[in-house]
């Protein structure tokens, strides 16, 4: 039996640019559980939420471990690039019940849809204190940073910079699963941060493709199709998201909760992020605008991209250095 036959693929290319179509057609498509909820704990962030210790990878691969020969960035090698990493001990205990309690608020702001993750609440950074002060903070920035091997700002794209993820089971045999789909991300550097207990779920496993995007094919994951080992609330899978492909298996009892952070590097104006990805989530009028304003902001200089967002630039040579220096 094929193992993953009850996870699709997400429609690449031309299908894509359908769904970008359909999706300006119905902008109802998605409808919000509860509008006009307020979805903020209000709650401020503390870097005293993250643990002082370089976070423990279980698991790393390069870009290079994976077959990529080019890399996608001018500033940095395929060797340098994480392309996959599972994170254990980012967050104190007191910074993954926070992280939780604000994302159970955000629910009531989540939406259901077709597309690659059946129901989930975006732009999280706009309605949570907490999140939004996390991806702002320094020190947080530079631990995803380390883990990335670049440096790192939040991904200037509001919408597709952070979002909370919903699965459940189906209710009736004729319901859809909530999943995953097989896909990779419009945006390249990401952190999945899964916010549920392995008590509180069934299913739900994080899978990836261990190899070139370009060799993936469903039909012959052998060899290629790991699962992840990330279980405790707070872990996290770090992914080049645009190079590598990944999914959520069918949750068959509970609730699982997952955090997804998109960030950039500050230093290259390259962004995968194409425009049809984008708007087939949006619709392609309300992701004009927002488009051409992403191309302004990914030309801006690496320092003034940092003086936004009110901190010191985070460098490649900090990134050299053992931590804690
Ligand atoms: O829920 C997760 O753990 C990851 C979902 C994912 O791949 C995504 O949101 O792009
Ligand atoms: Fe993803």
């Amino acid at each position: 039996m094929r193992r993953d036959g009850d996870l699709p693929v997400f429609a690449q290319g031309a299908g894509r640019l359908k769904l970008a179509l359909q999706a300006s057609l119905s902008p109802a498509s998605g409808r919000c559980k509860h509008p006009g909820a307020l979805l903020d704990t209000l709650k401020h962030w503390s870097d005293s939420y993250l643990h002082n210790s370089v976070p423990a990878l279980s698991y790393h691969r390069s870009l290079a471990e994976l077959g990529c020969v080019n890399s996608p960035l001018a500033v940095a090698s395929v060797e340098q690039l994480t392309a996959v990493a599972q994170v254990a001990g980012l967050f104190t205990e007191e910074g993954v019940t926070q992280l939780r309690r604000a994302c159970y608020q955000l629910e009531a702001g989540s939406t259901t849809s077709d597309w690659i993750i059946s129901n989930r609440t975006r732009a999280a950074t706009e309605s949570s204190t907490l999140i939004r002060e996390m991806m702002g903070s320094r020190a947080f920035l530079l631990a995803v940073s380390h883990i990335a091997g670049v440096p790192l700002v939040p991904h200037p794209f509001l919408r597709a910079r952070s979002q909370v993820n919903y699965f459940y089971p189906r209710q009736t045999p004729e319901d859809k699963a909530q999943i995953g789909m097989w896909h990779t991300d419009g945006t390249s550097f990401v952190l999945n941060i899964l916010l549920s207990d392995p008590g509180e779920y069934e299913g739900g496993e994080f899978v990836f493709f261990e190899g070139q995007n370009e060799r993936f094919d469903l039909n012959n994951l052998d060899g290629h199709l790991c699962t992840s080992v990330v279980r405790a609330s707070g872990d996290a899978v770090y992914l080049y998201g645009s190079r590598v492909f990944h999914g959520v298996r069918p949750v068959t009892a509970g609730r699982r909760m997952s955090l997804v952070l998109s960030f950039h590097c500050p230093y290259s104006s390259v962004d995968v992020n194409k425009f049809w990805h984008l708007a087939s989530d949006d619709g392609v009028l309300r992701t004009i605008r927002p488009w051409f304003q992403l191309r302004r902001n990914l030309a801006l200089p690496a320092e003034e991209q940092y003086r936004r967002l009110g901190i010191a630039p985070i460098t490649f040579a900090e990134l050299t250095m053992p931590r804690g220096q």
